[in-house]
């Protein structure tokens, strides 16, 4: 039997399993279905979860496992409005095999597609739709959950590990980096006093996905309405901007996240109003005063995060993203960085529509 199939046999799948193909180009985690014998369309996912990134894949799964029973209890087609687990066949929400790898199995979602880039102002209302949509579901869960990754995106947190990684000099790239250092250090200050707002608790602490990017959405096949985020592996309490924010960086983008032609990145307004428009259609009147506020800025919060977290990789001798080919994370830096600079130089048009969509009826 070949390896993959005894893997996903560890899981209390309803039949036998005739096929496992690998799906997708996540940058952590590796992603499989799972076809079984007699059927055309894959009847599961199966993850590798990277150990190294979530040092506690149990209590991630645990903290899935409640958040999904959750929203299932608040929509209208449970088995495909959020992931569910397929248990281990001892019961447990993973499978540890003896060199240390945790697997994870779900259903999968038949019927859906996922986008790398928001190829219509369409696509971004349904984004903005859905990802509003999630944070209503989550609401009122109010069971702690664990902090998967310590830090994720608290940028003081961040700069520590930046500090530390630009002493250490581990790939000796710093003496190249001058220039794109210095785009850290200008803007510390800004973003420090940022998340001062929500240690402050001035910005409330909420139950968020903190990986919202584009592909981290199913969308149906058959009229490209929105139906369910997935990827919940980050799923923490933190501030929703988080949520809004990865989401704006990934669908504004007019080029690629690694694009080599900077010429191709900006971001583009219509498809941040029309995201806004979908957003705010499900959430405005949930938001407090603050997140509103921040709520244009929050997508130079996290594409300057991803800017230094691209950064600090690359720093670092490439340890933590899956990389292509040797300068990848340079190139992804560069990349998001000229979305950071088309982001900064239209900011005020940004609250001016959040300020708009807010006072519409
Ligand atoms: P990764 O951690 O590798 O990014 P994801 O969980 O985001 O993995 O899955 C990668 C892709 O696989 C998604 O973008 C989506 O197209 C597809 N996918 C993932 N889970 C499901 C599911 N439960 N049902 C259908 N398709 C899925
Ligand atoms: C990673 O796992 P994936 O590919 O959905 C990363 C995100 C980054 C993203 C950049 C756990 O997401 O934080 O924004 O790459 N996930 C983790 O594309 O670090
Ligand atoms: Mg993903």
């Amino acid at each position: 039997m070949n390896r993959l199939i005894q893997l996903a046999s560890h899981f209390a799948v309803d039949g036998t399993i005739a096929a496992v193909k690998p799906l997708g180009e996540g940058f952590i985690n590796d992603t499989y279905t799972v076809t079984l014998a007699g059927e055309t369309e894959p009847r599961y996912i199966l993850q590798r979860k990277n150990h190294m990134v979530f040092p506690d894949v149990p209590a991630m799964m645990d903290n899935i496992d409640r958040v999904t029973r959750y929203i299932k209890t608040k929509v209208h087609d449970p088995l495909r409005q959020t992931l569910t687990i397929v248990p281990a066949k001892d019961g447990k929400l993973y499978y540890k095999q003896r060199n240390g790898n945790f697997w994870a199995m779900t259903l999968f979602i038949r019927g859906t597609m996922s986008y790398t880039q928001a190829d219509s102002p369409e696509i971004a209302y349904q984004g903005g739709l859905g990802l509003g949509q999630f944070h209503w579901q989550v609401d009122g869960f109010g069971e702690p959950l664990t902090e998967v990754i310590k830090g994720f995106h608290n940028i003081r947190w961040r700069f520590r590990q930046w500090d530390e990684a630009l002493a250490r000099n581990a790939a000796g790239r710093v003496k190249d980096l001058r220039e794109e250092i210095g785009w850290i250090e200008s803007r510390r200050e800004k973003m420090l006093a940022f998340w001062n707002l929500f240690e402050t608790g001035v910005i409330p602490c909420r139950v968020t996905h903190n990986d919202t990017k584009i592909s981290n959405f199913l969308f149906n096949a058959d009229d490209r309405s929105l139906l369910c985020a997935i990827d919940l592996d980050t799923l923490m309490s933190s501030t929703l901007l988080n949520d809004t924010g990865d989401a704006l960086r990934s669908y504004t983008n007019t080029g690629e996240e690694d694009d080599r032609d900077l010429n191709k990145v900006s971001m583009s307004i219509r498809m941040f109003q029309a995201y806004m428009e979908g957003y705010l259609s499900m959430m405005k009147g949930k938001l407090a005063g603050s997140e509103i506020e921040y709520l244009a800025f929050s997508g130079l919060y996290i594409t300057y995060e991803q800017v230094l977290r691209f950064l600090m990789d690359y720093i670092d001798g490439d340890t933590y993203y899956k990389i292509k080919y040797p300068e990848h994370n340079l190139v992804r830096t560069r990349a998001q960085y000229k979305l950071l600079t088309s982001m900064e130089a239209q900011l005020n048009e940004m609250n001016a529509i959040v300020r708009r969509l807010v006072a519409l009826k």
